[in-house]
């Protein structure tokens, strides 16, 4: 059995953590958290961590226990300066809770990249984790939604580039801007992505640490995440009736299934992916044909079969990328943001000005 650390930091981080929380609690009410207990095939640590304590509490599925409050206002309102000398002034408080629950074999963080709190602290975090435990580190990152101003811009290119250069094995990209609109209702749209990004989780966790017909494992995952510039994505996608296996492979690997756009044929550098069903809907050789055509255009490709009584096909893929097109797009804007928030600074009001050379007349 694997012993998994899970952390989300901030806002959106802690959201996602608590989504991860509810969907391991299987069908149970809410009532359910108190009388039953997590459906985890590992043993699974979560802790969320946050500077805003309206944040923590606006969780319903984390334990008390597990949440982290590092109190500094009500955030650090997007600024990471702030962030990461918050994180270094407090950083035993945060280690000692997660050092308290043990030893882990991998560790995976869930965090926004936009904001102030999740972005500043998980780069240093990642670092501590590695050093600590020296086990592998993936960093769920959620990209904003672009049109939410250019502080969210910024942060994100510094942020994405700071984890790059950290202790952290691997990002998994996660796209706002892909995966809802920031139209109307922001709460549904966050809960959406929320959901999807808890989902394709759990079912890693469940492929990872389960008894499988051809088998995946935790050192095919490092493998393959390890093939890409340090970026990644995940998809899934079920089908159902005619061709049911084939549909579900297709569209786990297309643009339409993944959290963060790519052109996998062209950009992913080594992919696994895991299936799930029936016996019945597990046609192999349907299934080599699809893998064939993706190990064809990508360097390797680890797959696992989970055979689950009366399901109908579900697969999960994660690709990790060489390159990125959408990234580039990502990093030109945030230049851009970057230069206006400089000439922005640099006119400034011109009133003062005016009076330049002059004196009160009395
Ligand atoms: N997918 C998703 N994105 C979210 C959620 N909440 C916030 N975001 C995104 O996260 C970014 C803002 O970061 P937050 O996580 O709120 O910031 P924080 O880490 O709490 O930092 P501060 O509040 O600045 O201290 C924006 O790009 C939002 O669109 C959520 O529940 N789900
Ligand atoms: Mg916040």
């Amino acid at each position: 059995m694997l012993d998994v650390l899970m952390v989300g930091v901030g806002q959106c981080g802690g959201r996602i953590l608590d989504q991860i929380n509810k969907q391991a609690f299987g069908r149970s009410s809410n009532l359910g958290r108190y009388v039953s207990k997590q459906n985890w095939p590992s043993n699974v640590e979560t802790i969320v961590i946050n500077t805003a304590v309206n944040d923590l509490k606006e969780l319903r599925f984390t334990k008390a226990k597990d949440r982290i409050h590092i109190p500094h206002l009500h955030g650090v309102g997007a600024n990471r300066e702030e962030g990461k000398n918050t994180f270094r002034e407090n950083e035993r408080v945060v280690m000692d809770a997660i050092e308290r629950r043990g030893n882990f074999d991998v560790g995976f963080v869930f965090t926004s990249v936009g904001g102030g709190t999740g972005s500043s602290f998980t780069p240093l975090l990642a670092d501590k984790l590695k050093y600590l435990y020296d086990i592998p580190i993936y960093v769920f990152t959620v990209l904003p939604f672009r049109e939410e101003g250019s502080i969210y811009m910024q942060n994100s290119a510094f942020c994405l580039r700071e984890l790059r250069e950290s202790s952290a094995d691997s990002m998994i990209l996660v796209d706002n801007a892909y995966l809802g609109s920031a139209g109307d209702n922001i709460k549904a749209a966050y809960d959406g992505i929320n959901k999807q990004v808890a989902r394709r989780v759990l079912f890693l966790m469940n492929a990872l640490d389960s008894e499988m017909l051809l088998v995946t494992d935790l050192g095919d995952f490092k493998t393959t995440m390890r093939g890409g510039d340090k970026i990644a994505t995940m998809g899934f996608a079920e089908s159902t009736g005619e061709g049911a296996i084939s549909n579900a492979i297709k569209r786990a690997i297309s643009r339409a299934g993944l959290l963060f756009p790519a052109d996998v044929y062209d950009e992913a550098a080594r992919a696994m992916l895991v299936i799930k069903g029936d016996r019945n809907v597990l046609n192999l050789s349907k299934i080599k044909e699809e893998l064939d055509t993706l190990s064809s255009q990508v360097g390797q490709v680890f797959k696992g079969v989970v055979v689950e009584k009366g399901a109908e096909p579900q697969v999960l893929s994660v690709l990790s990328l060489s390159e990125s097109e959408e990234l580039d797009r990502l990093y030109e804007r945030a230049v851009q943001a970057v230069q206006q928030e400089k000439d922005r600074r640099k006119s400034g009001s011109k009133a003062f000005s005016r009076l330049d050379g002059l004196e009160p007349e009395y």
